[in-house]
């Protein structure tokens, strides 16, 4: 029988049934109620150290931080171990990988029978979205890792907060969650959407298991926002605020792992002195139709679970200075001196370092010191660059939404779509080269249809209709752009500089959204003229603004060709208006080459 430790005041009847239910089932030998508060949040810390899930850092140069390392056996998402337990196939689509509600149930329940007969069930109620919002909604997972208590006290609202909204309904995420043995045979993630339920088993890494994250604020609440008529999205907010202190929100979809952390918290670069950004969130956006018939959005998170390779004083300012203190940090290297360091942090291995795993490390050992997908967890209250409507029961209105992905070819730097409809396009088409975020092989592209494929809790082809049905739903829809930050020339070196001097593209975007720029027309959207980008104090010449912002049709025609053959596998679910899109571009695209051959809009913009 399970001992339950400091129980809270519980009013939700269903809660306290499911909780004594899973014990039973779990036969966990002890309970423990978490309430969100500092002082629980140090004995856990304590714990966790006391049984080496944790590494004190070196606490006056990193106070109240520490090291994680993780089975190596468990460092990444693990799509193909990700199900979606909807009553039929049908409801799972094309994208997903689905098991029939019960089968999932039995054999995850079979894994969870006595998987924590001599472990804690740490129970952990959590609220999405600011407190006392109408986006806020309610979860709760039950857990056997100390280290995801820890997390989801970062990437949360935790504790009293959430039973306090909850009161006595019974309309709560339900995520049970046991690491089990870690062995990758034993590790599946099931999403019941029509049970508001996830079961996780096997599996202590982020995205697997803190529940909050993936499973519930996107893979449920996208199904959620169907049913209820808003969206859930894998989106940064940003805050784009120019010299003039006039603030301008944006939303902007990119594919795990492709830079929307160091988007979201821009730090402008001294060429661009009087702009700047101001971070709403950073990996999730829930947006609903506000009474004005715009587009508003919260961040449901509390937290960043940022990638560290990459991050440095040069390419995120403001994430260096938030991971300084009270963060946990996965899969980094640890420096003699008990400091962090990873590839990318902009200076050199210090010696005497030890790799991800513990094993002494230097430059010459042919692997990479941290893993490359080794985060942090770090509260967005230390992020300097926190908006002041982070927590804006209300949201901020979104006057643009961006979709990227990393494509080495073929994508302009930016452009904008005609319209709603022809955004839902541009968001659909997306294509991405895959990372180090998922298992599975880096650097193909793949089709990631507003950077959702993994998260995505119903199908793909409803989605879209979904995104369709919104925008008839708003009378001043925001305007849809696509960027992307990764072309390269022939020799393979990038066009465009990237990271600080992406609020140029910023820029651009907010003086179309503001109707201080015209554009040039081209089948696949509206590209800016090069004359009204801010180029200025930019250490590159303006033709390889040009070459970034280049259209090519023989490029074009093998995209469209890949387009179509994605549309084909989403089948009867997809949009016939999707197909329209496609082949107007096409025709376009066909027209233009037969008239002007590959360089038209090259030379087009060669003029402008
Ligand atoms: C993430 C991801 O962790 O997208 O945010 O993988
Ligand atoms: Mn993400």
């Amino acid at each position: 029988m399970a001992i339950h430790l400091k129980p809270m005041p519980v009013r939700s009847r269903a809660l306290i049934d499911w909780v004594n239910q899973s014990a039973r089932l779990t036969k966990a030998h002890k309970v423990v109620w978490c309430d969100g508060s500092e002082h629980e949040r140090g004995r856990f810390t304590d714990r966790a150290v006391a049984m080496d899930v944790l590494l004190p850092l070196n606490q006056v140069l990193r106070p109240g931080c520490y090291l994680h390392r993780s089975n190596p056996n468990d460092v990444a998402r693990t799509e193909e171990r990700t199900f979606i337990c909807a009553p039929s196939k049908d409801d799972a689509g094309p994208t997903n990988n689905w098991m029939a509600p019960d089968s999932a149930y039995q054999q995850l329940g079979g894994w969870f029978d006595g998987a924590m007969h001599n472990r804690t069930m740490y129970i952990v109620p959590y609220v999405l979205g600011p407190v006392g919002s109408p986006f806020a909604k309610v979860g709760v997972e039950l857990t056997d890792s100390l280290y995801v208590v820890l997390n989801m006290g970062i990437m949360t609202r935790m504790g009293h907060a959430a039973l306090d909204l909850l009161g006595e309904s019974d309309e709560f995420s339900r995520g049970l969650h046991s690491t089990l043995d870690l062995d990758p045979k034993r590790r599946l993630i099931c999403h019941f959407p029509q049970d508001n339920t996830v079961w996780s088993a096997g599996s202590g890494y982020g995205g697997n298991a803190l529940l909050s994250k993936k499973c519930f604020a996107l893979r449920i609440a996208s199904h959620l926002g169907r049913k209820e008529g808003w969206l859930a999205e894998h989106m940064l907010i940003l805050g784009v605020q120019s010299p003039e202190g006039q603030t301008t929100y944006v939303a902007a979809a990119f594919p795990s792992s492709c830079g929307k952390t160091n988007l979201a918290m821009l730090r402008s670069p001294a060429s661009l002195g009087g702009w700047r950004i101001f971070t709403v969130g950073d990996d999730i956006a829930w947006l609903r139709v506000g009474a004005d018939g715009s587009l508003w959005a919260v961040n449901p998170e509390a937290g960043y679970f940022g990638v560290a390779p990459g991050t440095s004083e040069g390419s995120n300012p403001n994430a260096i200075a938030m991971v300084q203190r009270d963060t946990i940090f996965t899969n980094v290297a640890l420096t003699s001196d008990r400091d962090v360091w990873w590839e990318g942090l902009g200076f050199e291995c210090p010696e005497g370092t030890v790799d991800w795993q513990g094993r002494p490390w230097s430059s010459s050992s042919g692997r990479p010191a941290a893993h490359p997908n080794s985060r942090f967890t770090a509260p967005m209250r230390n992020n300097p660059a926190i908006s002041p409507n982070a927590e804006a029961p209300v949201g901020v209105p979104i006057s643009a939404i961006i979709f990227g992905g990393r494509r080495a070819s073929t994508v302009p730097l930016v452009y904008e779509s005609f319209d709603w409809p022809h955004g839902v396009y541009l968001g659909a088409t997306m294509g991405s080269e895959t990372t180090a975020a998922a298992t599975g092989t880096v650097g193909v592209v793949r089709r990631d249809p507003m950077a959702m494929l993994p998260f995505c809790g119903y199908n793909m082809g409803d989605y879209f209709t979904h995104w369709h049905m919104m925008g008839r739903k708003l009378k001043r829809p925001p305007r849809v752009f696509m960027v992307n930050w990764f072309r390269k020339d022939r020799d393979g070196s990038f066009l465009w500089p990237g990271y600080g001097e992406n609020l140029r593209v910023l820029k651009w975007i907010v003086d179309r959204v503001r109707g201080r720029v015209d554009a040039r027309e081209t089948p696949i959207g509206l590209l800016p003229k090069v004359g009204d980008m801010e180029l200025s104090r930019l250490d590159i010449p303006n033709d390889q603004v040009r070459e970034a912002l280049a259209v090519k049709p023989h490029e074009w025609r093998a995209e469209l060709d890949l387009q179509e053959k994605f549309f084909a596998s989403i089948g009867e679910t997809l949009p016939p208006e999707l197909e329209v899109q496609l082949e107007t571009v096409r025709t376009g695209i066909e027209a233009g080459r037969l008239l002007f051959g590959d360089d038209l809009w090259n030379l087009a913009s060669r003029t402008s």
